[in-house]
C-alpha cells in the first residue's frame, strides 16, 4: 500500500496537543507556538471536551496550519476531521476500525494508526494507513495512563523494517532520546509532554526538531 504522505522529509516532528498537561495554553497556542519552533504536524487530541467545542478549535487550528503551509491530524474523530477540513485523521486500535475510517474519509484524506505490535502495524498498514503512531516507546503513562510497558527500541526498529509506510514513533520522547528512534529508523517524531508541558513551547519544538535533524542520515 502506498503512503499518502509523499515528502519524506515532511513528518519529522509531529506535534500533539494536550490541554491537561499544557499549564493553562490552549489547543490553539500550542499549536501556534510550536508552528513557530517548526513543528511539522500538528494533531489535535482532547478526549474531554464536547464535539462542537472540538469542531471550533479544530476550526481554528485548521487556518493556522494551513497558514503555515503544515498537515493537520484530527486525532479520535474522523466527523470532525472531515468537518473541519483537516487533512488527516488518527485512530487508535480502540476507536472506528482503520478501514471504516479509510471508507469515511475517502481516498485524499490521511490516515495514520496507533500500533502496538508489529501485526497490528502490518495489519493497519493493509487496511489502509498512510503511517504508524507506533509506541509508547519510551514511558509514557504519565501523559497516556493507559499507554503500558514501554516498547523499546528493538520492537520499533523490527516495526519500521516490517511496514513500507513511515513509521512515527511515539511515547516519553524528548530532546534526549529522540536521536535514538531516528536512528531504529522512525520517519518522525511525535511529541506531547516534552514539548506541551515546557515552559517554553516554541524554544522544546525547535530544540528535539534540531536534534531530529543531527540524527538523520546517522542511522
Ligand atoms: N500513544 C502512545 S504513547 C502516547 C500516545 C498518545 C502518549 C505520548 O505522550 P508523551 O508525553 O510524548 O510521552
Ligand atoms: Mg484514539
Amino acid at each position: 500500500m502506498k503512503s499518502r504522505i509523499t515528502k519524506p522529509s515532511s513528518w519529522k516532528l509531529y506535534v500533539i496537543t494536550d490541554e491537561v498537561l499544557s499549564r493553562g495554553r490552549t489547543h490553539q497556542r500550542i499549536a501556534e507556538v510550536s508552528l513557530k519552533g517548526g513543528a511539522y504536524v500538528i494533531q489535535l487530541r482532547d478526549k474531554k471536551v464536547s464535539g462542537k467545542m472540538l469542531f471550533e478549535v479544530a476550526c481554528e487550528i485548521r487556518e493556522l496550519t494551513r497558514r503555515a503551509g503544515v498537515p493537520f491530524i484530527v486525532n479520535d474523530r474522523v466527523d470532525i476531521a472531515i468537518a473541519s477540513g483537516a487533512d488527516g485523521v488518527h485512530v487508535g486500535q480502540d476507536d472506528l476500525p482503520a478501514k471504516i475510517a479509510r471508507e469515511l474519509i475517502g481516498d485524499e484524506m490521511i490516515l495514520g494508526v496507533s500500533a502496538i505490535t508489529v501485526d497490528q502495524a502490518i495489519q493497519a498498514e493493509q487496511d489502509g494507513a498512510d503511517y504508524i503512531g507506533f509506541g509508547p516507546v519510551y514511558e509514557a503513562r504519565g501523559t497516556k495512563s493507559d499507554a503500558g510497558e514501554p516498547l523499546g527500541l528493538k520492537l520499533l526498529r523490527e516495526a519500521c523494517s516490517q511496514c513500507s509506510i513511515p513509521v512515527i514513533a511515539i511515547g516519553g520522547i524528548n530532546k534526549d532520546n529522540v536521536s535514538k528512534v531516528i536512528k531504529a529508523g522512525a520517519y518522525g517524531a511525535a511529541v506531547i509532554s516534552a514539548i506541551v508541558a515546557s515552559e517554553d513551547i516554541e524554544r522544546a519544538t525547535f530544540e528535539i526538531k534540531s536534534e531530529i535533524e543531527s540524527a538523520e542520515g546517522t542511522n
